[in-house]
C-alpha cells in the first residue's frame, strides 16, 4: 500500500489490484500529482504478471470531481495563462490510452459522484459498478469547457450520440438508476456492497484466461473504427496468439475431461 497522503492509494489482494484515488477533501479532484501517480500506477499494473485484473475507485463520498479547479484558480491568480492543449495531451490523454489500452480489465468502482474528467475516468474503465449514491456529471460546459479526456468517444459509444450531446450540453446530474438504463454503468450496488460486488467481479476476471481478455480488449478498441474485412483480419491474428496460449490448451482439456480449468493467465 502507498503512503498514507499519496494521491493515490495501492492495493494487491491476490490477482486483483485496486487503486484509490486518495484526496477525498476535494472529492478527489484530478491535480498533477495525482494525474501522474495514476498513470504510473497503470503501467506498473500492465508490467506486473500477477496482476490480472484492476480496480479504479475513489476514497470519500466521491469517486473523483474532475479537474482540480483551485489549482487553475491559482494559475491564474499568479498571472499564468493555462494553455490546456498541452496540459491534456501531458497529463489526461496518456492516462486515459493507458487504461484503454492495459490488456487487462479495468473495473471502476464509482462510489459517489464522477464529473468532468473524473466523468471521463470511470468513461474509460472497461466495466462500471456503480453504488446507489453514485453520479455522473459532463460537468465541463458549467466551466465553459468541451468534454475531454476521451468523453467525446466513449460517451455516444455507450448512450448514443443524441444522449451523448444532451448530457454534454446540459451537464445536468445522472444518478445511478438511469446510469444503468441507459448503459452507462454495468451494475449498481447498495452503497455498503460496492466494494465487495466490485471485488467479486474482479475476482471472477481474473480467475479467466487474461491474455485472451487482453487481446478481447484489443480487438472490440480496434472494430470500433474498422471496416468488417480489416476486423475479421485483425480477429484471425488475435486468435492465432490466443491459440498458442496454454489457457487455450487448458480450457479445451478441461471441457473434454468435465473439470473445471486452472487458467494460469498465460
Ligand atoms: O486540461 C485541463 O485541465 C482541462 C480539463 C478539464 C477537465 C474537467 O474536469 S473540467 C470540470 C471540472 N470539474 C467540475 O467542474 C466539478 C466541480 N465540482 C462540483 O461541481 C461539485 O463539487 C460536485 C457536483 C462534484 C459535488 O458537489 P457537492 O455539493 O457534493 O460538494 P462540494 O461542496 O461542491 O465540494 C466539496 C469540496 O470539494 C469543496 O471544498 P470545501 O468547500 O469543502 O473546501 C469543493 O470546493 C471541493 N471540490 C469539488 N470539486 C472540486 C473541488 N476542488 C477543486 N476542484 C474540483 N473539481
Amino acid at each position: 500500500m502507498a503512503a498514507t497522503g499519496s494521491p493515490i492509494v495501492i492495493e494487491d489482494d491476490g490477482p486483483v489490484r485496486t487503486i484509490t484515488l486518495n484526496r477525498p477533501d476535494v472529492l478527489n479532484a484530478l491535480n498533477d500529482a495525482l494525474l501522474r501517480s495514476l498513470t504510473e500506477a497503470v503501467r506498473d499494473a500492465e508490467k506486473a504478471d500477477a496482476v490480472r485484473c484492476l480496480i479504479i475507485t475513489g476514497a470519500g463520498r466521491a469517486f473523483s470531481s474532475g479537474q482540480d479547479l483551485a489549482e487553475v484558480r491559482d494559475r491564474y491568480a499568479r498571472g499564468q495563462a493555462i494553455d490546456f492543449g498541452p496540459h491534456l495531451r501531458n497529463l489526461y490523454n496518456p492516462l486515459i490510452l493507458g487504461i484503454r489500452q492495459i490488456e487487462k480489465p479495468v473495473i471502476g468502482a464509482i462510489n459517489g459522484v464522477a464529473a468532468g474528467a473524473g466523468c471521463s475516468l470511470a468513461l474509460a474503465c472497461d466495466v462500471r459498478v456503480a453504488a446507489e449514491s453514485a453520479s455522473f456529471i459532463e460537468a465541463f460546459i458549467n466551466v465553459g469547457l468541451v468534454p475531454d479526456s476521451a468523453a467525446t468517444f466513449m460517451l455516444p459509444r455507450l448512450v448514443g450520440i443524441s444522449r451523448a450531446l444532451e448530457l454534454a450540453f446540459t451537464g445536468r446530474r445522472v444518478k445511478a438508476d438511469e446510469a444503468l438504463r441507459i448503459g452507462l454503468v454495468n451494475e449498481v450496488a447498495p452503497d455498503d456492497r460496492l466494494g465487495d460486488s466490485a471485488s467479486k467481479l474482479a475476482r471472477k476476471l481474473a480467475a479467466l484466461p487474461t491474455r485472451a481478455l487482453g487481446l478481447t480488449k484489443r480487438a472490440i478498441n480496434a472494430g470500433w473504427n474498422a471496416d468488417l474485412e480489416t476486423q475479421l483480419e485483425h480477429e484471425a491474428t488475435l486468435q492465432a496468439i490466443a491459440g498458442k496460449t496454454h489457457d487455450h490448451r487448458e480450457g479445451v482439456a478441461a471441457f473434454l475431461e468435465k473439470r473445471p480449468p486452472q487458467f494460469r493467465g498465460e
